[in-house]
């Protein structure tokens, strides 16, 4: 850490031998923890180690941006750290790690922005930060800091990808887990899959034959009968870790394919807004939506194995538990079949199925839509058999807009714009209330069920990663549908009869009874007859009339894609995959380093149409080439996404020196789940997706011993600031703004600001660096103002005038303790009865308050407490200490500077045992009172002397006697509580 002197030349004038010498006390203490290693953790076989209940408490780890940290980042370390400090106190093994997420996008544009290579700028910046960290006093373990980057690291990462690739989701296995729970579905090795091919215990399926037809090669029946690369492409169809081609978004100008929550609305990359274009290409994909029942499930389990015979549930917020459902997506449905008719003879031509949630509306559908992308509509089709010349074969709605140079080329324009424009957005309803555009196809389709010919369009509201890429549009019931009828001229035609309650809507998409579909009194012969039928009784009939008639099934479907899992740039984890001559690829040895190159910039162009070349095909041939066994094989040349390293390093931190493991089995099962994890919310589904995703594979290989990793989450809210703008509408930095009264304006030339509040950052300029306000006015008083600011979870604005306060409650304890020549004010003495029951009562408050992450209210009730203490002249020893102890995770360096100077001891207050209330001293007197109905004394109870109005009246309002005389209703007229002495009350 940074040995500079910090500047003392501030509190120079006030140095008396008494006086409250924050920096340098602040320092003398970091430099203590640091050099004494006081927050190390030992685990089972390390030196030190005691089997001692454990606690892993572990916080978001940053990536080291080139900015450094400002004020607001170390909210939730703050909060963290003190949990910690506490946790420690009540004699748990705590395990507090922190380390670095160093490869990614990130730190690549950084280091490409200050043209320096990557692992250069990444030590820089990770050393920065580390310094920050300690700079605040946070209690880390850095023994064991990690870094995503480095190779003792990213070797696991890759060993991790291989159990991926050489594994598959058996969705046939049923068995038990640790908890004794009945799951359907496991990862088993690939391995056994071959074997059982090989044996022809398991024959091809159809797909699997597919998947050799797709590749142009003629399906043999049997699996002996395929050569190496063919049983490779059956084998891809199945393993976790796999290659795809598909759609993804590319962007040329930042020389990779970008996930789409790094894609704005308008089709630009987040980062650096250059135009993003959906192409098709091959990636390295992870099967996630394998294990989206699981993921879901184990959301709400009840008993999730903890690995030491135990069982735990998620503690998270509801809302992160409801974005990650949401964001998997399971819908119930079907899908339906219908026949696509040649456009001129409209005779059957191919098939076109749908995914619905409302089966139940099949007679209302009145058109069809596929998305721009879908293989119906796309060049080379040969279901698409509109002849070139055609411009008139246009239902007649569409006529109206229907361009005259043709069908083709109109659906031709349309697609290309869709490729650049209209990306869709994670919010569903954004998505809703776009304006719906699309075009006629030229081609009919036959509804299944009642045999009409409806028009098929191209629309970009209908998207080709969801269900079929295709729909059957109900426009009656469905609000997208609603808007494209309603624009184009489309039919609409009601099939669902609302409820009497509902009023007169246009589109109605709630559930109903069924109308306008055959059936119903009289009875109809037609076998998907359903009127009459409530929703869900219909949408079951007509489901299973579906089957019967082979037109259609039942489905679920889910939003959640397979994860791409690759990148064309040069700072991340090098897959350690090779390609054999005939396109197979195949594991190599571990580790793969990542070579070094001075040469590492993306290819960056204009012009979409450039062809993809991620700059490890630049690296020196010694690289690139790697012989296996004899042949030469090429290399995987992308590297993996920002997001890989994150996924496990909670598990690296609980073993990071290993090198045969990347953690020891017995220390895992000791340290796993992470009792407490806290974060941002913005890490709501991607990261906790993820990481939950590849702890899950884990647990089925039998390499971890829990099915999930974090057991309790917590979301820090931010800090916000206002941020201000000259009237040129630049942001002018706030050590330059001043106050004219309430008006803000730039210090020197006293012009009038604007202001704006909002997120804080290095941007809007309104971000000041920790060291820079610690300096000012005393770590202590930083870390106590950030958690009193209010209750953790929320967003509270930076008040300069907060922190003043906090100092001033800091210089207050501090005079409490210190006489002015610098003497400690504690005597031996016992504690006053009144005094004694406050410590005790604030016992208990901080005690439950620091328990349940209520940071502020534990602040405030140790303010309360050193009220009392003002203008004393001694403080006894007993109150003086629990004092300290209370206060010391909130503030550990004055605490450890009071207690030395108390006499009680030198130095690591994080060893002394946690205050404990003294059941006896909290026992409160108590007096009987009289409760008079009407002035007639109907009964009595026991109260507290201390007690409040409202408690006072649920008793009394309940007691069995009094009840009797109150009204039906419980209601009384007037409630009158004289304190001490009686209740009245009025009816
Ligand atoms: C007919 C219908 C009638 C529908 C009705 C809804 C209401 P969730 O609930 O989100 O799963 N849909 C299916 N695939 C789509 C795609 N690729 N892009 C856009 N929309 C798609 O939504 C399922 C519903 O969304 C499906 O049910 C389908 O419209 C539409 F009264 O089919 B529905």
């Amino acid at each position: 850490m940074s040995q500079q002197a910090v500047s003392t030349t501030k509190s120079a004038s006030n140095q008396r031998p008494g006086a409250y010498e924050f920096r340098e006390l602040e320092r003398r203490w970091r430099e203590f923890w640091l050099k004494e290693k006081t927050h190390r953790a030992a685990g089972p076989g390390e030196p030190g180690f005691e089997d001692r209940p454990k606690c892993y408490i572990l916080d978001m780890f940053p990536y080291p941006s080139g900015d450094g940290l400002h004020i607001g980042h170390p909210k939730g370390y703050i909060a963290s750290d003190i949990y910690n400090r506490y946790k420690r106190m009540q004699g748990f093994n705590v395990l507090h790690p922190m380390g670095f997420d160093s490869f990614g996008l990130p730190a690549e544009q950084y280091a490409i922005e200050h043209n320096v290579h990557p692992a250069m700028s990444t030590d820089e910046c990770i050393e920065r930060i580390r310094g920050q960290l300690q700079f605040l006093g946070l209690s880390y373990d850095w023994d064991r800091e990690i870094s995503t980057s480095k190779e003792d690291y990213y070797c696991w990462t890759q060993w991790i990808f291989l159990q991926l690739f050489q594994c598959w989701f058996d969705p046939e296995v049923t068995w038990e887990d640790g908890a004794g729970r009945t799951l359907q579905g496991r990862a088993v090795p690939i391995e056994q899959l071959v074997r059982s091919l090989a044996s022809g215990e398991r024959e091809l399926t159809a797909a699997d034959r597919q998947v050799i037809e797709d590749a142009g090669a003629d399906a043999t029946d049997s699996w002996a009968g395929l050569n190496r690369a063919r049983q490779e492409l059956v084998l891809n169809n199945y393993r976790l870790a796999y290659q795809k081609e598909v759609t993804v978004n590319w962007c040329p100008g930042l020389g990779t394919v970008l996930a789409n929550e790094e894609v704005t609305a308008e089709g630009l990359s987040e980062r650096g807004n250059c135009q993003v274009y959906r192409r098709p290409l091959k990636q390295w994909m992870l099967r996630i939506t394998d294990y989206a029942d699981r993921l879901l499930e184990d959301l709400d389990a009840e008993r999730l194995a903890d690995g030491k015979g135990g069982t735990f549930a998620l503690d998270w917020p509801e809302q992160i538990k409801l974005m990650q459902r949401n964001w998997i997506g399971r819908s119930h449905g079907a899908n339906v079949v219908f026949e696509v008719l040649d456009p001129q003879t409209h005779q059957l031509k191919s098939r076109l199925e749908v995914f619905t949630t409302r089966p139940d509306t099949l007679f209302g559908a009145t058109f069809m839509v596929v998305a721009p992308q879908h293989p119906l509509v796309t060049a080379g089709s040969d279901s698409y058999a509109v002849p070139e010349t055609w411009t008139d074969s246009t239902p007649d709605a569409w006529k109206g807009e229907s361009p005259s140079d043709g069908i083709r080329e109109a659906l031709g324009r349309y697609q290309a714009t869709a490729a650049t424009s209209n990306f869709r957005t994670a919010d569903a309803k954004q998505e809703d209330d776009k304006d719906k555009t699309g075009v006629f196809s030229g081609i009919f389709a036959r509804n299944p069920v009642s045999g009409t010919e409806i028009p098929v369009f191209v629309a970009d509201y209908v998207s080709m990663d969801y269900g079929t890429g295709s729909i059957m549009a109900v426009p009656a019931h469905d609000d997208r549908d609603y808007a494209f009828a309603s624009k184009y001229g489309l039919p609409i035609m009601k099939v669902v009869d609302p409820p009497a309650s509902t009023g007169k809507v246009e589109c109605y998409t709630g559930d109903g009874t069924s109308i306008n579909s055959p059936g119903g009194v009289g009875g109809d012969q037609n076998p998907f007859a359903i009127t009459d039928l409530p929703t869900a009784e219909a949408k079951g009939k007509i489901v299973a009339a579906l089957e019967k008639e082979r037109v259609g099934k039942s489905a679920i479907t889910y939003r959640l894609h397979d994860w791409i899992f690759s990148r064309q740039r040069y700072w991340g984890e090098p897959f350690p995959l090779a390609t054999h001559p005939d396109g197979f690829s195949v594991e190599t040895d571990l580790p793969v380093l990542l070579p070094e190159m001075a040469d590492f910039q993306p290819l960056m162009s204009d012009d979409p149409d450039t062809p993809v070349s991620p700059p490890l095909g630049r690296a020196e041939r010694s690289w690139t080439r790697v012989e296996i066994g004899g042949e030469e094989y090429d290399r995987e040349l992308n590297v993996m996404p920002q997001w890989a390293g994150s996924c496990w390093y909670f598990l690296r931190f609980i073993d990071p020196q290993n090198d045969s493991a990347f953690c020891d089995t017995t220390k895992e099962s000791y340290f796993m789940p992470v009792d407490l994890y806290i974060g941002g919310a913005e890490h709501a589904v991607l990261h906790l997706l993820y990481s939950r995703f590849w702890h899950k594979v884990l647990y089925d290989l039998g390499h971890v011993s829990t099915p999930e990793p974090f057991k309790k989450l917590f979301n820090q809210g931010m800090i916000t600031a206002d941020a201000f703008t000259d009237e040129r509408g630049v942001y002018i930095d706030i050590r330059d703004v001043e106050f004219d009264g309430d008006t803000p304006v730039q210090r020197g030339t006293g012009k009038e600001l604007n202001r704006s509040r909002g997120k804080m950052g290095k941007r809007y300029k309104n971000g000041l660096p920790p060291e820079e306000v610690g300096d000012e006015y005393g770590v202590d008083t930083l870390r106590l103002y950030e958690m009193y600011m209010g209750p953790l979870e929320q967003s509270a604005p930076w008040s300069m005038e907060g922190i003043r306060g906090m100092q001033r409650f800091l210089q207050r304890v501090w005079r409490n303790f210190i006489t002015q020549d610098g003497q400690a004010k504690v005597k031996a003495e016992p504690i006053e009865d009144a005094l004694g029951k406050k410590l005790q009562r604030t016992i208990v408050r901080v005690t439950d308050d620091i328990e349940g992450l209520r940071f502020n209210t534990a602040i405030a009730g140790l303010i309360e407490l050193n009220n009392e203490l003002v203008g004393a002249d001694e403080i006894p020893e007993e109150l003086a200490r629990n004092f300290l102890l209370l206060l010391s995770p909130l503030a550990p360096h004055i605490t450890e500077e009071l207690w030395m100077r108390c006499g009680f001891g030198h130095g690591n207050l994080a060893y002394q045992a946690w205050p404990k209330h003294d059941e006896m001293a909290l026992v409160e007197e108590m007096i009987t009172l009289p409760v008079q109905v009407n002035g007639k004394v109907r009964g009595t109870v026991e109260v507290p002397v201390e007690i409040e109005e409202h408690v006072v009246r649920e008793l009394v309002l309940g007691h069995e006697n009094v009840k009797r005389f109150l009204p039906e209703s419980g209601e009384v007229h007037r409630f009158i509580l004289v304190p001490g002495k009686i209740v009245n009350i009025v009816v």
